[in-house]
């Protein structure tokens, strides 16, 4: 059943590609031409995982993965079994993304709102792409790519880390991780704060943003407002993603020694490096 605010919003229009074709509802969701390729990536890469799986050597959840094709074979197809069908999963995934980033774009034309939902996610699959295709392209072998399983990739994670020494001396990775915990830290105060505001002692009123401006101008002397707390979320979350694709693009095509040797830049400095030790 339509709830009675939903018929105001259910607008015909806005799409891309289609036309009226797409344009409507099942259930809840708008389908939209990007919704059925939405659907058709989605459920080709998931069959062609379970396919992967059914030829693999185990069906134990942890450690089921599809690997990429080995380096030799370069930026070439692959047959399927030897990393061909990781080269379609990808396909397959950045079609469905794609499709996704897609239909929100239809959807914020309809509502007439503005476009951060699909250019931030736009920002976490320019994130994966970096992983999957612009590294392994670079550095001429789709062999680059992770593999898809879970522990899979996060051995594949350790296993890339180590092989530049100590990531944690990659400085783009030292930015990202920075950004990511102020990320959370912004939306722990943001959360704590609403939470704090919309359940008052009992008795007493919910509380409107004066009170939330009061508090933090008592706590820190600053607030930064109900408008501000969200776009500076937004672009916390933003900068560490976009720093998480700089830091691995670096490793690899930019940079191939460990990370600690390239902070020999500081030491070799004009200033200091002729001193005597
Ligand atoms: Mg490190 C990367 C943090 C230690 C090696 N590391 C990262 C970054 C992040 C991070 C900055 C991963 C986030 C990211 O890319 O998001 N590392 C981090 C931290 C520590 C750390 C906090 C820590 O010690 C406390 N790292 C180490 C140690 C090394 C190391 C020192 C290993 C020994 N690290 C590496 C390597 C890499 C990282 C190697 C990377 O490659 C990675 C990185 O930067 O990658 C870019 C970006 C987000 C995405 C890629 C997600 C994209 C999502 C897509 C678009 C949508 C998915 C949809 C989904 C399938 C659908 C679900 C359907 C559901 C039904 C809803
Ligand atoms: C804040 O100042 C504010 O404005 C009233 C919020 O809005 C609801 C917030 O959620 C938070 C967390 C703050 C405080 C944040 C900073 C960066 C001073």
């Amino acid at each position: 059943a339509m709830l009675s605010f939903e018929k105001k919003y259910r607008v015909r229009g806005g799409t891309l590609l289609g036309g009226d074709l797409f344009d409507f509802w099942v259930g809840p969701f708008y389908v939209g031409f990007f919704g059925v390729t939405t659907l058709f990536f989605a459920f080709l890469g998931t069959a062609l995982i379970l396919w992967g799986a059914s030829q693999g050597p185990t069906w134990n959840i942890w450690q089921i993965s599809i690997a990429p094709p080995d380096l030799s074979y370069g930026l070439r197809f692959a047959p399927l079994m030897e990393g061909g069908l990781w080269q379609l999963i990808t396909v397959c995934a950045i079609g469905a993304f794609g499709s996704w980033m897609m239909r929100e774009v239809e959807i914020c034309r309809k509502l007439g709102m503005g476009f951060h939902v699909p250019v931030a996610f736009g920002v976490a699959i320019s994130a994966y792409v970096t992983l999957v295709v612009i590294r392994p392209v670079l550095m001429g072998a789709w062999g680059h790519g992770f593999p898809y399983g879970i522990y899979s990739h996060l051995d594949w994670v350790s296993n890339v880390g180590y092989q530049y020494l100590h990531f944690h001396y990659n400085p783009a990775h030292m930015i990202a991780v920075s950004f990511f915990f102020a990320s959370v830290f912004a939306l722990s105060l943001h959360g704590g704060l609403i939470l704090s505001s919309t359940n008052p002692a009992p008795g007493t009123v919910v509380k409107t943003p004066e009170h939330e401006d009061t508090f933090f101008r008592d706590i820190i002397g600053y607030s930064i407002g109900t408008l501000g707390i969200h776009r500076l979320g937004l672009f916390l979350a933003l900068a560490a993603v976009l720093f998480s694709a700089l830091c691995i693009v670096l490793s690899g095509p930019f940079w191939s020694r460990g990370w600690p040797e390239w902070w020999s830049w500081w030491l070799n400095m004009p200033i200091w490096s002729q001193w005597p030790v």
